[in-house]
């Protein structure tokens, strides 16, 4: 007999973290299990498209270091009143790889200040254990496996890395692109309905295949979102095919 996944409800119940609750939480609210990845260089287009897409996800992920334009309050001042306003979290896709000590003055410091502002953030996990023990305030979602065409993440990596995330009271969930134990969140970037890559390695798979094989919690779009003509619709598109993709996965 095929195993079912757990729902979102399910989980809820499951789980101890208050970012885990909250996103799932918001999940079943906004009845969408969408993150768009904001990968634009400017205030202008972050806030933009923050204000389009916002009531159409849980979270937005962002990559706060390629903003040129970068200010603390003209960037994040407004980004986190419309993380409000709308109701979705942020993703800090920081992707720390380092010791403890200095990912931990990488999340605190510099200019972007993530621990200020951030609800979770996605970091390496190949620092060990104690190099996660800096995210207290935050969720981690932990890099196990990647997207792109050649990655070292190999399946005995993976298995190892699984180790840490599963073990670590930070953890919150893992970005993946295989199944993962149910005890955390999977997170599945590599989402595209209309392109299967980018000629830069990037390897793309459609929500239906994400959430019946992987059994997914929640997919990420960045360029099908941010990049389509009308960022809004294309959010929508996404938000009811995950949607529809997840019921679909509930049934045997
Ligand atoms: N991202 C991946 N694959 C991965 C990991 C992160 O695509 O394995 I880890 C990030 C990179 C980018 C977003 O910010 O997710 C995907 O964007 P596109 O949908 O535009 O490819």
């Amino acid at each position: 007999e095929e195993k079912t996944r757990s729902s979102y409800e399910q989980k809820l119940q499951n789980t101890q973290h208050s970012v885990s609750k909250k996103l799932l939480e918001t999940a079943l609210a906004k009845q969408s299990n969408l993150i768009a990845s904001a990968d634009v260089t400017t205030t202008q287009e972050l806030l933009e498209l923050a204000e389009k897409v916002g009531p159409h996800v849980i979270a937005l992920k962002t990559h706060i270091d390629i903003i040129s334009d970068f200010d603390y309050e003209k960037t994040i001042t407004p980004l986190k009143a419309l993380a409000e306003k709308h109701q979705f979290l942020l993703m800090e896709d920081r992707k720390f790889a380092d010791i403890g000590n200095t990912q931990e003055l990488q999340f605190t410091s510099g200019v972007f200040k993530i621990t200020d502002w951030a609800d979770f953030v996605t970091s390496q996990v190949i620092g060990g254990f104690e190099s996660l023990d800096c995210f207290k305030n935050v969720g981690v979602v932990a890099i196990i496996g990647m997207s792109s065409k050649g990655t070292l993440t190999t399946s005995s990596y993976r298995e190892e890395a699984l180790k840490v995330a599963l073990s670590h009271p930070n953890v919150i969930g893992a970005v993946s692109q295989n199944a993962i134990p149910e005890e955390i969140l999977l997170f599945t970037p590599g989402v595209n309905l209309a392109d299967s890559g980018d000629g830069k390695g990037q390897q793309y798979n459609t929500p239906e295949h994400v959430f019946k094989t992987l059994h997914t919690d929640f997919i990420i779009v960045g360029r099908g979102i941010y990049k389509s003509d009308n960022p809004e619709q294309a959010s929508i598109t996404y938000k009811n095919e995950g949607w529809k993709a997840y019921l679909n996965s509930l049934e045997k």
